[in-house]
């Protein structure tokens, strides 16, 4: 720990001063700031640029080792990036963290507050922009020559506020004080053309014309590995206008119509798309697909000239992860520069392509599957749609060759040849990779016998799992210091990117002493929280509850509406007892809705609906409470996450790839309630069955049930409190006597029920009061309690990375352990 930041001959005598001196340096000549008047987001932009400038030595060194040593090179294709903030992060990982505490203190600054006046960066959805996160955090920490690339959002996903109980999303605006850690490359442009016509020589050498471009221009953030000697890259596009605004319209008078282009342009980087899980059917969103892809692969390729002058070899030197379908587009896209641009003949082309590029599947909900109307290419990208046919006809080859028939070719190719309607994305990814991989083992066993049937049969050795890990200096070093320490002061700071070594504290679960230190760690913790929700809500919470947490999406498939009517559930008994010996409880939820997706809409209304109804019964009290905090985003999960007990990963079975926050509850220490479900499969594999709380039907009875389309209403026959629920959301007990609010609601779950909460329901509330009662024996939830934390050391994301960069992408990284 606190290793030196690394310094690089030529820029060792630039800053010899200490931390605090650039700090105050950076506050009088780049904040341009008295300190008398400097307030906290002054003094955090002074103290990121002062780290900042110790993290560039580590960057231009790596960047010149990686071009000397040729190292193979890694890129990382995202949409989503779901950053958070990043001082905390950057001073940790350069061992800078209490030498900047020191400091700050010293000028009598609270910590806390400068750290938090910086703006999460938060240009993702959900669990798969966090990973890429992740992903990127573990590249640097392994050695990986790896590159992230995506969009610069002006606006990242929406501020949540809840009015009247219902989400209202607002704009975010992320950008608006500037980004400390960003590095603008104005020399880094390149022209992404759309639309227009293509024409071919009498060679058959085609030219694509097209009608109009925009430029893409860099950004790059350094990111710098533990120990920070290894620093990476994360280059986020933004769009700009091709060619300066019309000075002859502007002068004419013209105003809107000489900005008319501009503004034009800079959409396509404008805002990220809240939808989760569902593609926007939206030409701009294909745009932007389009945009950060060809712009991201025409600067890899540069990049690889400078080494070599032959792209015969690409897949040798370079390997390209396509983060779900989002830049699928890159599989034409690599083909159409190496034929019109480098003179290939569409074979080799596409060999080179299958060598080089590489597909991660995040889910199987049909809805994610990209497909975009055959016409809009045709419009958009004509050249493209020629080489897709191109691969089509190659694939046809192909299939017949290994003995598939017609009609199970045509449902796999990129375009149905007789529908003509729809160009999948995800069959073109697969066609045009190396490999495809899933995010959990049943997962990817799942994207096997399903979606990608009859792909697999094809190609046997093209589906790979690699099972989702997080980030352990984030997730554990950062967002718990308590436990960090505890952890460090017993074995030593190794595990910090050797998470295994956790391990070691095993036999320790059982030890009085330890036990003591750990629950104390975790009632400093919970006690945090409740400050927070306090803020925020005005709730006040009992610290003797049980702090039962849901965050994430909010969707049918997670299942908050099971967690709701089992509250509601909970409560009735209690009401119905009211001096019994009840466990008390904190119910948290936290999550964001897409906006158009009503139900969801109506599982956060109905949640506040109960919180007002729970929350102000004096039968109830202490006994049982239930939040709702809006606008959930990392930096609130760095909190919520230690300061739990409980971890809800009640998803419906076969329905969520893997999940990720299961892994992060449980690595601070909290026990899981779930399904046999992504992750939650193999967490159960390393925390052993008596330490991780499994109910409900599993993937093989889910789907059985929905595909006889068994109706949940013999199962609500069978039971009172389910009934007595339903009857209350109808006739407006939390509805202020408004029985029309959730009839969408109840037909939903009393009719359909698609995602099973009523027949998982019973089993999901017997293992409610089963955790109720573990809770009461102190010593025994203590020692379960640590040994999650224990065995969750194969979930750390540098053991995902060493994977993919020895099963995908064969690219060197430093190995773990001494
Ligand atoms: C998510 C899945 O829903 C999670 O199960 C998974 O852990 C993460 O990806 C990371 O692999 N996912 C998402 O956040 N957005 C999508 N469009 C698809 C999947």
């Amino acid at each position: 720990m606190n290793a030196m930041p690394h310094k690089i001959d030529d820029t060792r005598e630039l800053h010899e001063d200490s931390l605090g001196e650039s700090v105050l340096r950076h506050l009088i000549y780049s904040v341009g700031k008295d300190k008398a008047h400097a307030d906290a987001r002054d003094w955090n932009v002074a103290l990121s640029l002062a780290v900042r400038d110790r993290m560039v030595e580590g960057w231009i060194d790596t960047t010149r080792r990686i071009y000397k040593n040729k190292q193979k090179r890694v890129y990382y294709l995202s949409m989503e990036f779901m950053i958070g903030r990043m001082l905390e992060d950057n001073l940790t990982n350069l061992g800078l963290l209490s030498e900047a505490k020191t400091f700050l203190k010293s000028q009598n600054l609270d910590v806390t507050t400068v750290i938090n006046a910086e703006q999460d960066a938060a240009l993702g959805n959900g669990g798969l922009g966090r990973l890429a996160a992740c992903f990127m955090d573990s590249m640097a920490t392994t050695g990986v020559a790896g590159m992230g690339y995506g969009i610069r959002y002006q606006h990242g996903i929406f501020r949540q506020a809840v009015e009247d109980g219902w989400q209202v999303e607002e704009p975010e605006d992320w950008l608006f004080a500037g980004n400390s850690w960003e590095f603008r490359r104005p020399e880094v442009v390149y022209e992404i053309g759309f639309g227009g016509h293509v024409t071919h020589d009498e060679d058959g050498k085609a030219t694509w014309h097209p009608s109009e471009s925009v430029q893409a221009v860099a950004f790059d953030m350094p990111i710098a590995g533990w120990e920070g000697d290894h620093v990476n890259t994360l280059r986020l596009w933004s769009a700009r206008q091709s060619g300066m605004m019309n000075l002859d319209t502007f002068n004419d008078g013209d105003f809107m119509a000489a900005a008319r282009q501009q503004v034009l342009a800079e959409t396509i980087s404008k805002v990220l798309y809240p939808g989760d899980h569902t593609p926007q059917g939206r030409e701009l969103r294909l745009k932007q697909e389009v945009f950060f892809t060809s712009a991201s692969l025409h600067d890899l390729l540069r990049r690889f000239f400078a080494n070599y002058d032959n792209l015969d070899t690409l897949g040798d030197h370079v390997a390209v992860q396509l983060n779900d379908t989002h830049p699928a587009i890159a599989v034409p896209e690599l083909i159409r520069i190496l034929m019109d641009d480098h003179g290939y003949d569409f074979d080799h082309a596409l060999k080179i392509t299958r060598e080089t590029l590489h597909y991660t599947n995040h889910t199987l909900l049909p809805e994610a599957l990209e497909k975009w109307p055959r016409d809009l290419f045709e419009q958009i990208l004509p050249r493209h749609l020629q080489i897709i046919n191109m691969i089509d006809g190659a694939f046809y080859r192909e299939a017949i060759e290994k003995g598939l028939d017609h009609h199970i070719i045509a449902g796999i190719q990129a375009i149905h040849p007789h529908q003509q309607d729809w160009v999948r994305m995800g069959n073109l990814a697969f066609i045009g990779s190396r490999k495809v991989n899933g995010v959990s083992a049943l997962h990817t066993e799942l994207m096997k016998q399903t979606v990608f049937h009859d792909l697999h049969t094809m190609y046997p050795d093209k589906i790979i799992n690699q099972t989702n890990g997080v980030t352990p200096r984030r997730w554990l070093l950062e967002c718990n210091p308590g436990l960090s320490d505890l952890v460090t002061e017993q074995i030593g700071d190794g595990w910090i990117d050797d998470l295994e070594q956790l391990k070691e504290i095993e036999p320790l679960a059982t030890d009085a002493d330890f036990q003591q230190r750990y629950m104390a760690v975790k009632a400093a913790n919970k006690q945090r929280l409740a400050d927070m929700v306090k803020t925020r809500t005005g709730v006040i919470l009992n610290s003797d509850a049980i702090f039962d947490v849901q965050i994430k999406r909010i969707h049918e498939y997670k299942r908050q509406h099971m967690n709701i009517l089992e509250t509601i559930a909970l409560y009735n008994a209690i009401k119905a007892n009211p001096d019994g010996d009840w466990q008390p409880r904190v119910k948290i939820f936290a999550g964001k809705a897409a906006p158009s997706y009503f139900f969801a809409k109506l599982i956060i209304k109905l949640i506040n609906d109960v919180a007002k109804v729970v929350n102000n019964d004096p039968d109830i009290g202490d006994k049982l409470k239930v939040v709702f905090l809006p606008n959930y985003n990392v930096s609130m999960a760095e909190i919520l996450i230690p300061g739990a007990d409980l971890s809800e990963q009640i998803s419906t079975a076969g329905f969520e790839a893997s999940g990720t926050g299961n892994m992060k509850f449980a690595l601070n220490g909290a026990l899981t309630i779930g399904t046999l479900d992504g992750a939650n499969v193999e967490m159960l594999e390393h925390v052993d069955a008596e330490n991780i709380f499994i109910f409900g039907m599993n993937a093989d009875e889910v789907a059985e049930r929905q595909h006889r389309r068994a109706r949940p209403s013999e199962i609500i026959k069978t039971s009172p409190a389910l009934q007595q629920v339903m009857t209350q959301i109808g006739d407006g007990t939390f509805s202020d006597g408004d029985t029309d609010r959730y009839r969408d609601f109840l037909s939903n779950v009393t009719e359909h029920d698609y995602f099973q909460v009523v027949p998982d329901f019973q089993s999901y509330w017997d293992m409610q009061r089963h955790l109720d009662a573990l809770y009461g024996q102190s010593e025994k939830w203590a020692e379960k309690t640590i040994l999650n934390t224990a065995r969750m050391g194969w979930f750390s994301s540098d053991r995902t990375i060493r994977s993919y960069a020895d099963q995908i992408w064969r690219a060197p990284h430093k190995t773990s352990g001494p």
